[in-house]
């Protein structure tokens, strides 16, 4: 039994055993920042590799995603009593009259994964949502995601909204049809067209 399980059972999608496992681990005494760096959050990294390098695809990504957050549930009491410090605070949601969430679960499920806090909005979430739920949160990052062409003016305003509010949140943008000359048109802090992305752009934003 080590750490290695757990990360090997990520990336086999093995979500019934992960559990298990990280409770395993925990009895015998490893720490909880090695089962979560070393094991959950560096399956996640290799899955997003994959995925990135067109080995692995996006049924396969949330099968993944699915296992990991399981062990995640095992250790999340545990994280405010440790060391474990989450690599920042980020508000995600779909913007306003877009219902489509697949993508941005995913976006989500690879953020906690790398050790985010995550504060999911839900969909057809407007301007007020998202800057309510990141002052409430504290939150540094706000994540948007829109897959309809007709929701994009809607992505637009809620940066503009977070400019106006001057909270120092800075947001990244992405779904199908945004592109990174969109999210520059509109003066988002970052965009990226998929998960893996997701979580380094987000971690890049986080430095600085
Ligand atoms: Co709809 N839909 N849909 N749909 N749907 C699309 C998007 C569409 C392209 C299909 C088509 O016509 N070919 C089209 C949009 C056309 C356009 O705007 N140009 C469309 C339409 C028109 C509609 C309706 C208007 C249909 C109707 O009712 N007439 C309607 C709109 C409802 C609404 O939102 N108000 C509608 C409804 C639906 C369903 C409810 C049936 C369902 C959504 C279910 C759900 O999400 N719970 C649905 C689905 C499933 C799709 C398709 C088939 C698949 C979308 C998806 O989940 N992809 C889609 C066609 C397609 O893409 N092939 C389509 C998989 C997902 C993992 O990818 O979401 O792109 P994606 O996320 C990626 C990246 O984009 C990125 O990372 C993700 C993972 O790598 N990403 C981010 C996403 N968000 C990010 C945020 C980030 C960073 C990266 O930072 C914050």
């Amino acid at each position: 039994m080590a750490v290695q399980d757990i990360y090997q059972a990520v990336m086999e999608f093995k979500e019934a055993e992960v559990p298990g496992l990280v409770q395993a681990e925990l009895d015998a005494g490893t720490e909880v920042q090695s089962i979560l760096n070393d094991g959950l959050i560096g399956a996640m990294d290799e899955v997003g590799q994959k995925f990135s390098e067109g080995v692995l695809f996006v049924p396969e990504m949330l099968m993944a995603a699915q296992a990991m957050k399981a062990g995640l549930e095992v250790i999340r009491p545990l994280l405010s009593d440790s060391d474990a410090k989450p690599a920042g605070t980020i508000v995600i949601g779909t913007v306003k009259g877009d219902l489509h969430d697949i993508g941005k679960n995913l976006v989500a499920m690879m953020l906690e994964g790398a050790g985010f806090n995550v504060i999911d909005v839900g969909v057809d979430v407007d301007v007020d949502g998202f800057v309510k739920a990141a002052q409430e949160n504290k939150a540094e990052l706000a994540g948007l995601s829109a897959l309809l062409t007709t929701t994009m003016p809607a992505m637009e305003q809620t940066v503009a909204a977070f400019k106006e509010q001057g909270l120092g949140v800075k947001v990244m943008v992405g779904g199908a049809p945004v592109t990174q000359a969109f999210a520059d048109q509109i003066g988002a802090h970052g965009y990226s067209e998929d998960a893996p992305s997701a979580v380094a752009l987000a971690r890049q934003l986080m430095e600085g």
